[in-house]
């Protein structure tokens, strides 16, 4: 990965957003700056506009935050853009709905250094607001989690969840290929199998979606368990 000027005492958190319009400006405004400064760092909010056209990058940047336009579409793609324009050796990622807890974002950091990590994930199904999943995105879930341990042994709970902390250096490391939804397990499953990094799953809080749901469940769902077979029998090579 071509690296930007890192700088060592900042944390980048980097938000992909589709068309989040109602929430994107509530969750700039949740992440705790002023903690993570009083931790010792600066705080580049990174927002990766994946060519919405209900005004999302500008609501982001009128709440402060950076934004970058990709055009090209999907979360993977959105992610691998943010990555490279991250300044920070510390990134933290959220979705731009208001589902996951950015106010956790100083502990995070906090256990990141405090414990020498190099990436933490997080579990949603520790605590998870009722309506934050559908039964079938759940069930959907389950099947991709238990896949997951099977195949490469690897010990997580939650393979989807689009909440880590992690070094920078770790995506500079692996080669992370999808644009699309499979991104949050590769990252997972190709940051274990590198067995160079310290890592824990961590629960988190999961709330209910505010705008509409982008994810297309059935369609989403099954190219993440193809992927994971695809993955399985191609990524020792990789
Ligand atoms: N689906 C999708 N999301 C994108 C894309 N580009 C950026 N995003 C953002 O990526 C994040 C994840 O997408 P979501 O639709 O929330 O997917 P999800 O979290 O699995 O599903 P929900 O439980 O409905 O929130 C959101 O912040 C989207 O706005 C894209 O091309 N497709
Ligand atoms: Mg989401």
């Amino acid at each position: 990965m071509k690296k930007v000027k890192e700088k060592k005492n900042c944390v980048s958190v980097v938000i992909p957003a589709l068309n989040e319009a109602e929430a994107i400006q509530g969750v700039i405004r949740s992440i705790p700056v002023e903690r993570l400064s009083k931790q010792g760092f600066r705080v580049q909010i990174l927002v990766v506009d994946n060519g919405s056209h209900d005004g999302t990058g500008e609501l982001a940047k009128k709440a402060g935050a950076e934004v970058i336009r990709e055009e090209r579409r999907g979360y993977g793609r959105a992610y691998k853009t943010g990555f490279k324009k991250a300044k920070g050796q510390i990134i933290v990622t959220a979705d731009a709905d208001l589902t996951y807890p950015v106010e956790i974002i100083p502990d995070l950091v906090k256990m990141l250094v405090d414990q020498n990590l190099d990436f933490i994930t997080t579990n949603r199904f520790a605590k998870m607001e009722e309506q934050a999943m559908s039964l079938r995105n759940k069930i959907g879930n389950s099947i991709l989690n238990l896949t997951t341990r099977v195949l490469f042994f690897a010990d997580i709970k939650d393979s989807q969840s689009g909440m880590w902390c992690f070094k920078k250096e770790v995506v500079q490391h692996i080669k992370l290929v999808s644009d699309h939804m499979p991104f949050s397990q590769e990252l997972k499953i190709k940051t274990i199998a590198s067995k160079k990094f310290k890592w824990v799953e961590v629960p988190i809080e999961y709330r209910n979606r505010v705008g509409e749901v982008k994810l297309n469940g059935w369609k989403d769902g099954f190219g993440n368990l193809i992927h994971l077979f695809r993955l399985r029998f191609k990524m020792y090579s990789a």
